[in-house]
């Protein structure tokens, strides 16, 4: 008997079907977002780097500059991952031809043609997102809820251009392309009116919404605090959750690293499930703020993907990440933040729910909570080996020798 035989033994014993749970993990995509190749910087302002809004730390050698750099580096990640992919975008990788740069608020399909060439020639689905920050037209660190109108209408015509955008590429692909709307807007120091800020932004996304785009999965993204705002998020996670809750095609997007640290998403996740039918996650992690880090195989993750699989929540779900480091080598912290991720899902699909369900309901709180202990030994090492054996990716660190390589020929060139 092999291991994976014997491994598979035990599962069935606890009833759990291990080819079940493998099939099941195959079929659900993980959205990778690009950003993770280039620091965020994208290719509409190459000097321009993050700011404003936002920012990623480190300087590690071989940033991708171009979209063939970004496009190689993903899919030297992408085979080294197993199951379904998608590649999640931001406006500011518009690809713009000798002469052609246009301002955010007027890009087109056409800017982002090559990147659907790319996903349909590679079997991946695209996600998008406004870049709402890194831009001049921030101004006092306000976008959609500046009360300088200019700016305001600036970045809705950015947000309406970004959902036709994403309509094109559904179209194109056959499929639905989520379009998450995050803005840094807040104040870093006392607000003297919380409220204007606030009907402005329902305002501006009023406009953003009007237009019904069958192929566009609407979703906002609400946040606490950031370094420089810490007084006041305009788009904060009540104002957000009840917008969608009183908009039917607009859904709240959870981001992991954009509460306080005693709350967590797992938890937000069934809260929201009697209400949305869909329920966009940004997967991160945050240290001590929202620092991106990248995705390690922690509680957290994995309690996430239980409450999505025991919530029979995989088609509810959308499953995407967030994080760029740009201190270590980003193809690496690409594989290791989507491998764990992989691997969250496949483990929480190996537990037993119904067995641990019936116990909490009928009140056997000792056997649950044995059960739940006892778990964490069994033999799960076994099925991910088999799992990436059969996805035809490394099972184990050998993957890594191969960035390694990577480093030295192709990410040294790019000084
Ligand atoms: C920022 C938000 C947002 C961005 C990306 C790049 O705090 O999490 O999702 O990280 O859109
Ligand atoms: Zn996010």
């Amino acid at each position: 008997m092999t291991r994976f035989e014997s491994a598979k033994e035990k599962y069935s014993r606890l009833g759990i079907d291990v080819e079940k749970a493998m099939e099941i993990a195959s079929n659900k995509a993980i959205s990778i977002h690009c950003w993770q190749g280039d620091d965020l910087t994208g290719f509409d302002n190459p000097d321009g780097g993050t700011g404003n809004g936002i920012l990623a730390t480190g300087n590690y050698m071989g940033r991708a500059r171009t979209f063939e750099e970004l496009t190689a580096d993903f899919l030297k990640a992408a085979s080294m991952i197993p199951g379904k992919k998608r590649i999640n975008l931001h406006a500011c990788y518009a690809i713009f031809e000798e002469g052609g740069w246009v301002d955010r608020d007027k890009i087109e399909y056409k800017h982002f043609i090559p990147w659907v060439e790319f996903a349909r020639e590679h079997g991946f689905g695209i996600d998008f997102n406004p870049t709402v920050f890194s831009h001049p037209m921030m101004k006092n660190g306000l976008s959609l809820s500046s009360p300088d109108e200019k700016v305001r209408k600036f970045w809705i015509d950015h947000c309406i251009a970004c959902r036709r955008i994403a309509q094109k590429i559904g179209e194109a692909l056959g499929d639905k392309v989520l379009n998450d709307i995050w803005i840094p807007d807040g104040l870093k120091d006392i607000p003297a009116d919380r409220l204007g800020p606030r009907m402005l932004l329902k305002d501006s996304l009023d406009k953003i919404f009007e237009e019904k785009l069958p192929n566009v999965i609407d979703c906002i993204e609400s946040k606490v605090f950031a370094i420089g705002v810490e007084s006041y998020t305009v788009g904060s996670s009540e104002f957000y959750i009840s917008y969608a809750a009183s908009h039917p095609d607009v859904y709240p997007l959870l981001d992991n690293g954009h509460y306080h640290p005693t709350e967590f998403v797992s938890d937000k996740i069934p809260a929201l499930l009697p209400f949305f039918d869909k329920i966009p996650l940004h997967i991160t992690r945050g240290v001590r703020w929202d620092s991106d880090h990248v995705v390690i195989f922690d509680d957290e993750l994995k309690e996430i993907m239980k409450e999505i699989v025991r919530g029979d929540a995989l088609d509810k779900v959308l499953i995407g990440l967030d994080f760029f480091d740009a201190a270590i080598n980003r193809v690496a912290a690409w594989v290791i933040g989507t491998r764990n991720t992989a691997k969250a899902l496949l483990w929480a699909l190996l537990q037993p729910h119904e067995t641990l369900k019936a116990l909490q309901d009928s009140g056997n709180f000792t056997k649950n909570l044995m059960l739940l202990e006892e778990c964490k030994t069994m033999p799960f090492a076994d099925i991910w080996e088999e799992y990436c054996n059969r996805h035809g990716v490394p099972a184990d660190e050998s993957w890594y020798a191969d960035i390694e390589e990577y480093e030295k020929t192709v990410l040294a060139t790019r000084q």
